[in-house]
Formats: structure tokens, sequence, C-alpha cells
């Protein structure tokens, strides 16, 4: 673990809202442990372990059903601590990986046997170096037709420049951390109304409405964040995704209470009609369907 590396919070408190059967935490990850899944030389960060043991833990006390585990950087194009966990899950996990542009046919269906449904692009250059956009479109028209989708992190000043790679992908797309607005500006700045309307005009660009932790201006219970995940939630119910963002990795002030993190569901997605399609319709309907 790097020097300075924030840990998971040991002791998370019990939410007080209650999230309806069978729901879905649609993005977290598991690292290592190291001693049986090395980090990748090519990282930019050590985190702390955390297992897979830990992570279906949590998503008990947190009261929910599922997995949707997300390959992290710092494992780079080596999905091994990924696939163990989904084989261990009980198919209660599913997951998305992150490939080495060579990777065999072969490789991909034994991903897609163990649960793998999509393939993750990085644009954040303090995670990962560059990748030209030319190969990402190679592995998107690869994966396609697995029936797997393409989760994408990018930052907001970046989505100018990456509309037209969007569009141009062949599969269902889904945006990670609502592509990390400014929250100061507010939700009626031109810059998020523009991304409200690529999702508008854009029907296979789905969402995450998560990580106010990392987006937030202040601290716990990240109102500030409220408005952002509410208006994506209320105008594209079908199309969003929640999840915990589990161990959090790179926090620079203190690891957030992941109780508190559910605890603010009810406020971006107010009725039980859209907690239903946030946590439960929409990511049984992409990863179990
Ligand atoms: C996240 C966010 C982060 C890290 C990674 O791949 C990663 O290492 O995604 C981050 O530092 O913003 O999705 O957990």
């Amino acid at each position: 673990m790097d020097s300075g590396y924030i840990p998971f919070h040991p002791h998370p408190s019990k939410p007080r809202y209650k999230v309806p059967a069978g729901a879905v935490d649609a993005h977290c990850h598991v690292f290592g442990p190291e001693a049986r899944f090395p980090f990748a030389p090519e990282r930019k960060y050590t985190p702390c372990d955390a297992s897979k043991e830990q992570l279906f833990a949590l998503r008990d006390f947190l009261g929910f059903s599922r997995n949707v585990i997300v390959q992290a950087s710092c494992h780079g194009t080596d999905n091994a601590a990924l696939v163990d966990a989904l084989e261990n899950s009980n198919d209660k996990a599913r997951g998305v990986a992150v490939i080495a542009h060579k990777i065999a046919d072969g490789e991909l269906k034994a991903m897609d046997k163990a649960g793998v449904r999509g393939i993750r692009f990085n644009f954040l250059p303090r995670l990962v170096d560059a990748t030209p956009l030319e190969v990402f479109q190679a592995d998107a028209a690869k994966i396609a037709p697995l029936g797997w989708h393409t989760v994408v992190y990018f930052e907001a000043p970046s989505l100018a420049r990456l509309t037209p790679f969007l569009k141009a992908l062949p599969t269902t797309i889904v945006l990670d951390h609502m592509s990390v607005p400014d929250v100061k500006k507010g939700v009626d700045h031109p810059d998020f109304r523009r991304y409200m309307q690529l999702l508008d005009e854009n029907k296979a660009i789905w969402v995450k409405v998560t990580c106010p932790e990392r987006l937030s201006a202040g601290d716990a219970p990240w109102d500030d964040v409220v408005p952002f995940g509410r208006a994506l939630v209320e105008r594209f119910p079908d199309r969003v995704l929640w999840g915990t963002d589990w161990p959090h990795p790179n926090m620079t002030k203190h690891a957030p209470d992941d109780g508190l993190l559910v605890d603010m569901i009810p406020k971006i997605a107010p009725t039980a009609a859209l907690q239903k399609a946030l946590l439960v319709d929409n990511p049984m309907r992409l990863y179990w369907g």
C-alpha cells in the first residue's frame, strides 16, 4: 500500500434506508489480496488489499443481493482477481474487465463464462497512460458480438472531445460517476446541460449516479451532489445505475462511511418506483438479462 493511501472505512454504519429486495451494488472493486493477485507493474497507485470475502460481507451488511465488480486500474489488464471473485460469488456477481488490446477470443469467452459483461475504457491521466481512441474503438468492436457493453470513465472537461467517439461505439455505453461534473457550477450550468443532452440524444448511453464522496466539494452527506444524481435518475429512470465504489480508491481526506452512501439513495431516487429501477431492474437487465 502506498504511504498516505487511505483504506476503506473499517466500521461502516448500518444504513437507515432499506434497499428493495434484489438490489445490486453496480460499481465496486476487489484489490488483491496482493500476495495472491499482484498489482500491475504499470499501476499509478498501490491500494490496501480489499478481498472478495470483505466485499461480499459488506454487500450483506448493507442489505444488497448482488455486485458488479469493475476491474480497477491498479490491476491493469490482468483480470485474475476479478474472475476469481466472480467464480466464487455463487452467481451473485458480474464483472467489467479491462482488456489487453491483443486479447484472444478464447480468453474473452472464458471471461464471459465467468460473468464478465463489459469492458472499461479509462481516460483519467492520474490512473492510466493514454490509449489511442482507434484502439478502444477496435476493442469495442471485438466485444460487441458477445453482447457486452462499454464502461467509460472520463471527467467533464473531456466531454466535447469524446462525444464523437462515444456516438460511434457499437455497444451500450455506461458512463462512470456522472463523468465527474464540477458540482460547484450547479446542474443548470451549460456544461451539465450538454451532458444531459448527450443522454437525451443517445439512448444507448447509461450513467452511474455514483461517487458523491468523490464529487462533493464538502463532506457527508454530500448534499451538493444530490441535484446531479436526481436530475439524471428522474430524466433517464431506465438508464441509471448505483454503486458504492467500495473500497473507494484514492480518497484524499478520509474513507466514506458506506452506510451513509446508501442513505443518500432516497434523495436521488425519491420514489419507490425510481429506487427499484435504479437498484434492481436496470442492473438486472444489463448484467443478468
Ligand atoms: C473508481 C474510481 C477511481 C479508480 C479507479 O480504476 C481505478 O483505479 O476506477 C478513481 O480513483 O477515481 O471507479 O473507483
